[in-house]
């Protein structure tokens, strides 16, 4: 038997990174979850996870949701499991795979937008690849933002209510946390794109404005931007 408040996140501490996807979900839910990692030892605690023979299959990678005697990774299973208990998806099948597949591009857009600053690998530091990263910066500012970001003003527009599924979703909790990485990240780029996205911003808006949102936003919970993580703000890398 799991509760809501059976829920542990375990997620790199000191930067927002792919799980505050997660926690995002977690707090427009109303749910009590633990933050294990930002808690003293829970690093440790994180590393034990990734290694714990408890689930069906272990994870490779952080964020970990561990419910009751589930452990769940990837970002988009974890985000879709609270939101079919919390009713931030619907119940019927073509809505939901149509989350699932706007939650995977949002995941995409995440994932290239980390690699302006890694374009050859995660394990080397980004001043060993710097050179790389200013051409990635951009074919991603000048091909792949635009496309990105039109595909989901389109999709938002069409439904004309501020959200990607017609109705309220985890999906658009994540496209809000995306687009303010994006703007912290390329300020000058961001910025230039702003009128071709009016729908999308109005998305974000009204994430900003739910009221358990605008709580979490003005907690210590909520962790700010910093060049540790996802979404770094490199100016040589702005447009
Ligand atoms: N597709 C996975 C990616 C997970 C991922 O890359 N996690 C990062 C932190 S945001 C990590 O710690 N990766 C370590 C690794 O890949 O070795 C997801 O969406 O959860």
């Amino acid at each position: 038997m799991t509760t809501s408040g059976d829920y542990e996140l375990y997620y790199w501490p000191g930067l927002p990174g792919r799980g505050e996807l997660v926690r995002l979900v977690l707090e427009d839910a109303g749910a009590e979850y633990r933050d294990v990692a930002r808690e003293p030892g829970g690093v440790a605690a994180l590393r034990a996870i990734l290694d714990a023979p408890g689930g069906v299959v272990p994870p490779l990678a952080p964020p970990v949701l561990k419910h009751g005697a589930l452990i769940i990774a990837q970002t988009a299973v974890i985000c879709d499991h609270l939101a079919r208990r919390h009713g931030l998806v619907g119940d019927d099948e073509a809505e939901r795979l149509a989350a699932m597949q706007l939650m995977l591009t949002v995941m995409d857009l995440l994932t290239e937008a980390h690699d302006v600053h890694h374009p050859i690998s995660s394990s080397l530091y980004y001043e060993d690849q710097k050179p790389e990263a200013k051409l990635r910066a951009a074919a991603f500012l000048e091909a792949r933002l635009p496309k990105f970001l039109g595909y989901f003003e389109r999709v938002v527009a069409a439904k004309n209510t501020r959200c990607l599924l017609g109705a309220h979703s985890y999906v658009d909790l994540a496209v809000f946390q995306v687009l303010e990485g994006l703007a912290y990240a390329f300020p000058r780029a961001f910025a230039a794109r702003s009128a071709e996205i009016p729908q999308l911003l109005a998305l974000r808006d009204r994430v900003r404005e739910r009221p358990r949102i605008a709580a979490y936003l003005a907690s210590p919970r909520r962790q700010p931007f910093t060049e540790q993580g996802i979404f770094r703000r490199y100016p040589e890398l702005d447009a």
